[in-house]
């Protein structure tokens, strides 16, 4: 640490050298992964309890990072109670490194509308706000205070971490688990095992509907554009919303080694779209270079094993998925091939 540039470069916490959170920023600045770049921010650092794997934890750190970024640290979060609230704060610590704030499970989007008024009052035009929560919080309980937010055009960027169900309290069922999985609240027993075709909410498109200045969908395993959407949501006023897939090893029996594998496979099946859209208009997507049948993607978790039972309805549910993928990929025209017709 002999000279000044040496110091800029190798600013570091005592417990955070060597962490695979920041990457070892005591090693010669050539030899450092990207993680150890003094660009990255680690607004969500070591000591949090989420499991091995955790989509949600992963997808977090990207997204505020790359707000802090794109906003020179000038941002407060607001989090509704879920998994990534529970295991980032547990009393008394926080792994958080920036200005963050609970209240409660269904009106993250109001509290932040708050705080955007208040920043605006104060002459801060500079602090940012973000609102976060999990698919229950977003698409289920908090939906009529996002609702709000979204219709009076509130100043706050919106993220919602999608692991497809209640998982903080159980795996429950919400209203973003898909067709056939199971959960605690939709065992496999009965004639339609797991949760019923027919249900659900599409929160992006639901969003849209509300012609805000911005929506995205991102994904853990596309991080680089996940990072571009932030900043690019970040460069606007007004309310805006990214939808963000985050794998629960626990909540879907999947491996935890293989988070960004099924996360992927979500993409390349036509299961999770990737687009963005300004004033209710698609404007980007991200096309699939190589389609995957949804089978590939489906296998790589418990809870749709029931589906390779090989019986003539598994196999009819299998075709239904499949349907629900194929219309996604022409509704978005993610097939280069499509494209070009
Ligand atoms: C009014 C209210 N009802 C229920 C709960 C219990 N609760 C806390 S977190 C949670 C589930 C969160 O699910 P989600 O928003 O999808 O986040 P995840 O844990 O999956 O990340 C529930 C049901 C609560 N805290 N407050
Ligand atoms: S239950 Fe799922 S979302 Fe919650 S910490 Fe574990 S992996 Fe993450
Ligand atoms: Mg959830």
């Amino acid at each position: 640490m002999g000279n000044k540039q040496q110091e800029t470069e190798q600013r570091v916490k005592f417990y955070q050298k060597g962490t695979f959170t920041v990457g070892n920023r005591l090693l010669n600045i050539k030899e450092r992964s990207v993680q150890g770049s003094m660009d990255r921010k680690n607004s969500l650092t070591c000591g949090h309890r989420a499991c091995q794997g955790c989509g949600e934890a992963l997808g977090a750190r990207y997204a505020i990072d790359a707000a802090m970024r794109a906003t020179r640290n000038q941002v407060i979060a607001v989090n509704a109670t879920g998994c990534l609230e529970v295991f980032t704060t547990p009393y008394p610590e926080t792994s958080w490194q920036i200005p963050w704030i609970h209240s409660l499970f269904g009106n993250a989007a109001a509290v932040a509308t708050g705080v955007a008024a208040a920043m605006r009052v104060k002459g801060r035009p500079e602090v940012k706000t973000i609102a976060q929560g999990g698919d229950g919080g977003t698409t289920d309980i908090g939906f009529g205070c996002l609702s709000g937010m979204f219709e009076r055009n509130d100043d706050v960027l919106y993220i919602c971490y999608d692991n497809e169900g209640y998982m903080n309290t159980g795996v429950q069922r919400s209203s973003a688990t898909p067709p056939t999985a199971r959960t605690a609240t939709t065992p496999v027993v009965g004639k339609e095992p797991g949760n019923v075709f027919g249900t659900g909410k599409n929160l992006p498109l639901l969003a849209m509907a509300h012609k805000i200045p911005y929506v995205a969908t991102a994904n853990v395993a596309a991080l680089h554009d996940l990072e571009q959407k932030v900043t690019r949501a970040m460069s606007i006023k007004g309310a805006r919303y990214i939808h963000i897939f985050v794998p629960c090893p626990l909540g879907w029996g999947s491996k935890p080694e293989e988070t960004i594998h099924v996360a992927r496979l979500a993409i390349k099946c036509g299961l999770f779209p990737l687009f963005e859209a300004e004033h209710g208009k698609v404007t980007g997507t991200v096309p699939i270079r190589q389609k995957v049948p949804v089978e590939e993607y489906l296998k790589t978790q418990k809870r749709f094993s029931h589906l390779f039972k090989k019986g003539q309805e598994e196999w009819e549910k299998i075709a239904a998925i499949q349907a629900m993928a194929d219309a996604n990929i022409a509704q978005f025209k993610l097939l280069v091939s499509e494209e070009k017709s």
